[in-house]
């Protein structure tokens, strides 16, 4: 059976409703610290849990016959810019909770998510490589790079089956990001739709690197169905899809919203996004488990647009 931990976050929300269509309701755990409001968890398991909490975790794992955790919950790096402690602290020591577990064969499967956040300002900007220089800057980032560490240590020292994807930032409109720099690329479309003009908090020609769900549930979920011999990297695999300017997006939204304005007024997350690749190189997940993306920026726009106008009617 199936645990993830974090359920109720952008990509935990999501992630839990494709594991239940694939395995069954009965047979995909939900938790998170409270649950939310989504109709993804009005039926199935819902467990209230701390990912700081070593034995509520292990319980957890004990009373369903649970054999691999998806462990989604994180402090993002806006929001771990300002608690650094409990960012450290929750992103952290989850990780070596449920490392530890999976070493003491109490599970038998972990994904745990990296981020491009682990790559910093003297790394190569564009088609940032898979093994390369990594110095990150953000809290959010280090405690990022330091799990990806743990993790590979984990494998080669207790050969722990855990494998882990450095997401770019992540696109939906099923459930929104919490307190993350690239938040902006979900924000813009809910403003675009209610009030045809948006206020950046990022400036006009910052290229990061991002992707639609749907590709970043589908990487997830093939990573961890991979052949084990395939999953040669243990620390975090580079995925890949688009990268894109808030001023490229906002010429894309404008073909289908004409009347749609946007004003840049940069804030402290301008400095994280500074410290990141403007694109990645994915060349090692395709070859080792034939990744490939899906969803390019415009036909992300179409899709947010599209569903948004549904949504907020
Ligand atoms: C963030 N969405 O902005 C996350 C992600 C690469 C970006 O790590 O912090």
């Amino acid at each position: 059976k199936i645990l993830i931990i974090g359920a109720c976050g952008q990509i935990g929300t999501e992630l839990t409703a494709a594991l239940r269509t694939m395995y069954g309701i009965a047979n995909v755990v939900a938790s998170d610290i409270r649950k939310s409001e989504s109709n993804v968890f009005s039926e199935g398991i819902f467990e209230v849990l701390d990912a700081r909490d070593k034995e509520a975790i292990a319980a957890c794992v004990d009373k369903h016959t649970i054999t691999d955790v998806y462990l989604m919950a994180a402090l993002l790096s806006a929001t771990a810019e300002k608690n650094p402690e409990l960012a450290w602290d929750l992103n952290m020591n989850s990780l070596l909770h449920v490392l530890n577990l999976a070493k003491d064969q109490r599970i038998k499967k972990v994904f745990w998510p990296s981020s491009i956040a682990v790559f910093g300002h003297n790394s190569p900007k564009k088609n940032t490589p898979q093994h390369t220089i990594m110095e990150p800057s953000t809290v959010y980032g280090i405690s990022k790079l330091s799990g990806e560490r743990w993790c590979e240590y984990y494998h080669k020292n207790y050969g722990v089956d855990v494998r882990s994807i450095r997401y770019p930032g992540i696109i939906s409109w099923k459930a929104n990001p919490g307190g993350g720099t690239t938040d902006y690329a979900v924000e813009i479309f809910h403003e675009a739709i209610k009030h045809g003009t948006y206020t950046c908090f990022l400036n006009e020609d910052t290229s990061l690197p991002m992707m639609f769900m749907d590709d970043a549930v589908r990487a997830t979920i093939d990573i961890m169905n991979a052949e084990a011999s395939n999953v040669k990297v243990r620390s975090s695999y580079n995925i890949a899809a688009t990268s894109f300017t808030p001023k490229e997006l906002t010429i894309a939204i404008q073909e289908l919203l004409p009347d749609f304005t946007i004003r840049y007024e940069p804030d402290f997350r301008q400095e994280i996004a500074d410290s990141w690749p403007e694109s990645i190189d994915d060349t090692t997940a395709t070859n080792d488990w034939n990744w490939s993306s899906q969803f390019d920026m415009k036909a992300i726009v179409s899709e947010m647009i599209t569903n948004l106008k549904k949504v907020l009617g």
